[in-house]
């Protein structure tokens, strides 16, 4: 049988590797954008102008607030697997457009799963669920798929709608329809706005002489960080078992913010020295005594998952599934990405 994938969500960090990770496997792929003013595509740009792919990698206009292409789009390209990837997936930005994440990243789902429901019901359905699920209850840990949920942000509410009403399509319908529950997952492909790649870029920049220092939020956060590459083989491992379920995808590692931003300076031979506490705290070059980070209160957010660290045990029984990039060579990767791209300037004044 011709596996023929939809993606939404294609241009963005997991769309990316799944599109590779897809047309690896010889599926035919087809991914939705929505139209931007300016190209958006550089994610994918290697794919496209490959021309290996030209029979084999598509692009379509849809929109996930818009019922009318979501359906047309299954309708026309009758897909076997759809990957729902695309969502408005900022956690802080999400207090700032609660309404517009409601719609984006939860109601959206419903219209997915109504035109797969109502156009091709034998397709295999994937939501991209999520670890801020857990969000409220940090002594709750590791976190697995029996863990009660309590959702910490517009983000994360809007996700818990898409999480139950995935279940709910599986159960009503008998619908092949699975839940993958990811911790967070980075790489040189991850938007600038999360707090990993922010860490990258700025201290490929700080070397680079062009930016002083960096700037965040809440240092002490605790995340379980893995490599995105090795995530989108769990969530096709997940359509590809006998019957459909949720997973939890994790490392079982976590590290503060802190770690990260000392880990990313270690990968260019700067050791970050803290002092203060609080909004006073800042890291100072243990050589140089340069100031390098420090804390703003504009990063905070109004209410904030502190941690996370997640059991990935059934997902690696039942799927086979393991992590392979550790943290450290998760940062190392990123910073090797970020320092090539962010060159030196040629002339200095
Ligand atoms: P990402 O890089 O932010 O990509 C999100 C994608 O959604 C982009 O392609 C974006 O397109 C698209 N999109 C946003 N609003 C849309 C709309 N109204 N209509 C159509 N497309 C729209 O996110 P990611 O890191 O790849 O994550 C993939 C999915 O997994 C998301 O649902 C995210 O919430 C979830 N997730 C991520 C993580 C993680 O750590 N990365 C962990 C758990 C769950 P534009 O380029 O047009 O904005
Ligand atoms: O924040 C803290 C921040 O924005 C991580 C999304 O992919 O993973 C992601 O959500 C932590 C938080 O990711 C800054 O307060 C400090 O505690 O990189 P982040 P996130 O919120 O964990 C989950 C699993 C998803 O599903 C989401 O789609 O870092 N932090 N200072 C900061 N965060 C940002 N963004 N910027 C700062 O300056």
């Amino acid at each position: 049988m011709k596996r023929i994938a939809m993606i939404t969500g294609v241009n963005g960090q997991d769309g990316s590797y799944l599109s590779e990770f897809l047309l690896s496997k010889d599926y035919e792929v087809h991914g939705i954008i929505r139209r931007h003013s300016t190209i958006c595509t550089q994610r994918i740009d290697h794919i496209i102008n490959n021309s290996s792919f030209k029979d084999k990698f598509f692009l379509h206009y849809g929109d996930l607030t818009d019922s009318c292409s979501l359906a047309e789009l299954i309708r026309k390209i009758k897909p076997t697997e759809v990957y729902n990837l695309a969502a408005q997936s900022h956690v802080g930005i999400s207090f700032e457009v609660p309404e517009y994440t409601a719609e984006a990243t939860g109601v959206s789902t419903i219209k997915i799963l109504e035109a797969i429901r109502q156009n091709k019901p034998d397709c295999r359905f994937y939501q991209a669920s999520t670890s801020e699920l857990f969000g409220g209850i940090p002594s709750t840990v590791p976190q697995s798929e029996t863990t009660p949920f309590y959702p910490k942000s517009p983000y994360g509410a809007a996700k818990l709608y898409s999480y139950w009403i995935t279940v709910n399509y599986r159960e009503a319908y008998n619908m092949f329809a699975c839940n993958g529950i990811l911790f967070n997952h980075e790489s040189p492909r991850r938007g600038e706005e999360f707090v990993t790649r922010k860490i990258t870029i700025a201290v490929a920049k700080i070397m680079a002489g062009k930016q002083d220092k960096l700037s965040l939020g809440n240092l002490n956060a605790k995340r379980d960080w893995g490599y995105a590459g090795d995530y989108v083989e769990g969530m096709w491992l997940m359509l590809q078992q006998d019957k459909p379920d949720d997973y939890v995808l994790a490392t079982n590692e976590t590290h503060t913010v802190r770690e990260f931003v000392e880990a990313a300076f270690e990968e260019v031979g700067i050791k970050i020295e803290w002092r203060g506490s609080g909004i006073d705290e800042k890291g100072y070059d243990s050589k140089s005594g340069k100031l390098l980070v420090d804390v703003n209160p504009k990063y905070f957010r109004p209410a904030e998952v502190e941690l996370l660290l997640g059991d990935p045990s059934k997902a690696e029984k039942q799927l086979g599934w393991k992590r392979k990039v550790k943290f450290r060579e998760l940062v190392k990767i990123m910073m090797i990405s970020d320092t090539k791209t962010i060159t030196p300037p040629l002339m200095t004044d």
